[in-house]
């Protein structure tokens, strides 16, 4: 059997009971940490009635409050800050599509450490300083690029900085300078595949292996159609700026959850309802606790992202505990007459029948009653066979009836020739709720 190989064998393999000591013992540095520097944290923790003191084992992160992205939002920009300005070399910020922006801000220790998690998952997907890693995530203010590039560079790997964009130019340097390794969302890797397609090419024209895609939530089926389209191995990714940026876990060989880097990173599981801490295995949000972090750490941070945990041997040989893919943030979900739906489900059958991955979910509300429409694209080859009318009203009754009894719901489908959707480059725009614009 191969050597498995690791970016950095000791932590990554580390046994569970050294983790969890070592993960207490940086726990109750931090909480001191961020009491003694932060006002803002000073102020949440003496109105909950609790002190540095307190806190004398891991358990009691439960003493501690929550933090969520409004605390983030009041506290703009500098309020959660734990170290001067003059120590910090940079800031990265969310999209913000609602509300004012967050801002997160490293020390070069910070930078350091948030890059080593990232060249963790670039040799998970089998890198080394023998591969050419294509960073097609935005570079600026998103955390994609910087933080990936930054890993490649660790790992010793040729990196070539391309950002997100530019398809044609993205392929060319694909192929003339043999890259292995693709980093960005998994719909722009979609598109990637599509594209290079269109310009006659297969995956044995190129030479990648494996993909590093996150940054969405994208279904197994979705990877699937990726893996064969580029001909790679397609890995999951996961972060959040507030927590760093990607590489708060990866997955690895396996491709069964990502690995949460516990030396890091404290996951806790909670009721997002009752904010009840939940045993392992169950379903619910997301919530962290940096370690070490120095300019903007976060004591038990709620990410909304829904998620299962498990520890288990996994043939890896990692040690770290693993986080299933995110179904989704708890706001992505919809209520569509009075039922949830998640744009993941819809990705699933879509795929299942055979469909691109190219739709979108328009949700509106005429009079008391939501609408509900899917707009889903045709492959060339699906609307060549389908120029009767009778055998596209036969493909979308058919689809109709799987989304159905996926969704307990019925939409109305619309299958709409090839190339009417807008393609993305970044995190794909799934779903246009209209009926936010109403309230
Ligand atoms: O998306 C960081 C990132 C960049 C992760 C590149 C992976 C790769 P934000 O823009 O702050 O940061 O968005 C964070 O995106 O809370 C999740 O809801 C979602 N998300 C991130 N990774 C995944 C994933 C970056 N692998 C938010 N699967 C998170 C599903 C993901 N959702």
């Amino acid at each position: 059997m191969a050597k498995k190989m690791y970016f950095q064998e000791e932590i990554e393999t580390m046994p569970v009971e050294k983790i969890k000591a070592l993960q207490e013992e940086k726990f109750l540095k931090q909480v001191k940490y961020v009491y003694d520097n932060n006002e803002y944290y000073r102020n949440l923790m003496d109105e909950k009635g609790v002190k540095p003191e307190d806190i004398k084992c891991m358990e009691d992160i439960s003493k501690l409050p929550f933090l969520t992205k409004n605390d983030l939002r009041e506290a703009y920009p500098y309020g959660l800050l734990c170290r001067p300005v003059k120590d910090c070399v940079r800031i990265h910020s969310t999209s913000g599509t609602t509300g004012r922006r967050v801002v997160a801000f490293y020390t070069q220790n910070d930078i350091d450490l948030w890059a080593e998690c990232c060249a963790r998952a670039i040799v998970a997907a089998g890198g080394s300083e023998k591969d050419v890693v294509q960073v097609a995530y935005g570079y600026g203010l998103f955390t994609g690029g910087a933080g990936l590039h930054d890993g490649s560079h660790k790992v010793g790997s040729l990196t070539i900085p391309m950002s997100s964009g530019n398809t044609e130019r993205q392929i060319q340097f694909m192929k003339d300078l043999n890259a292995t390794i693709l980093c960005c969302t998994p719909s722009y890797a979609a598109y990637i595949g599509e594209k290079l397609h269109d310009m006659g090419m297969t995956a044995d024209d190129i030479n990648l292996k494996a993909g590093i895609f996150g940054a969405e939530p994208w279904t197994e089926e979705m990877r699937h159609s990726i893996e064969q389209s580029l001909g790679i191995k397609a890995y999951d990714i996961y972060g959040l700026t507030e927590i760093s940026g990607p590489g708060v876990s990866f997955e690895c060989e396996a491709q069964s959850g990502m690995h949460i880097n516990e030396d890091h990173f404290y996951a806790e599981v909670i009721d997002p309802d009752t904010g009840e801490v939940l045993p392992e295995g169950s379903e619910g949000e997301l919530v962290f606790t940096s370690l070490d972090k120095e300019a903007f750490p976060l004591l038990r941070y709620r990410t909304r992202d829904l998620v299962v945990l498990k520890r288990e041997q996994c043939s890896c040989g990692r040690t770290h505990i693993k986080m299933c893919k995110p179904k989704g943030r708890s706001d992505d979900m919809m209520i569509i007459r009075g039922v949830n739906v998640f744009p993941s489900q819809i990705e699933t059958v879509l795929l299942k029948c055979g469909y691109t991955p190219n739709y979108q979910i328009m949700v509106d509300r005429i009079g008391n009653e939501d609408t509900f429409d899917i707009n889903v694209e045709l492959s060339e080859e699906q609307f060549k066979q389908m120029k009767e009318d009778e055998d596209l009203e036969k493909a979308r009754k058919s689809l109709t009836g799987a989304m159905v009894q996926m969704l307990g719901i019925r939409p109305k489908m619309h299958l709409l020739p090839p190339k009417s959707i807008v393609r993305s480059e970044g995190k794909a725009v799934r779903v246009v709720d209209k009926r936010k614009l109403h309230d």
